[in-house]
């Protein structure tokens, strides 16, 4: 384990994609390194994968909705200590909390509530591991899609 070039995984959401060229200035201004990058969309079956620690919270039925109603754009950060400079970039969880706190931050900026929060980040090397792996492993769930067929929000 290297943390002078460690990797991360990042995830623009739904309510965010139209925000993408903002927040990959602010991934590239922070000095981040984007390795790979891919938008696809969610089903029911694959954000349960992705969200399986979540199953059975009172949340997960409005996550499970937003995240498969519109297209993700994951990618593969690396930099130094990229995990925790990724998740501080974001701000808190909570969109409202992230205003009051960070309000430069990305969950600040661009999210609009509790679910609806603009990105993900990996929480620690294993769940990086695991999340890359779900978008960019092979034999991966999460086919690559393009806006044509699938995006409804332009
Ligand atoms: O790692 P995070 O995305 O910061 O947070 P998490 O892994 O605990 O939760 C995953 C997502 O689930 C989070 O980005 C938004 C949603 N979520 C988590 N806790 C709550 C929640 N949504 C609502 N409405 N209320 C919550 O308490």
């Amino acid at each position: 384990f290297d943390a002078s070039s460690e990797k991360t995984f990042a995830m623009i959401k739904p309510d965010a994609y139209l925000n993408i060229g903002k927040i990959i200035s602010l991934i590239f201004q922070a000095g981040f390194k984007i390795n790979k990058m891919k938008m696809s969309r969610f089903t029911e079956d694959t954000a349960g994968i992705f969200y399986g620690e979540h199953k059975g919270k009172h949340f997960y039925p409005n996550l499970v909705d937003f995240v498969t109603s519109d297209v993700c754009v994951g990618l593969e950060l690396v930099r130094e200590n990229a995990i925790l400079a990724w998740r501080e970039l974001l701000g808190p969880t909570n969109t409202q909390r992230a205003k009051e706190e960070a309000p430069e931050s990305i969950r600040a900026q661009f999210g609009s509530d509790g679910t609806r929060n603009a990105c993900h980040g990996s929480d620690s090397p294993a769940s990086a591991e695991r999340e890359l792996g779900i978008f960019f492993g092979s034999g991966s769930v999460m086919p690559s899609t393009s806006l044509q067929n699938n995006c409804t929000c332009g």
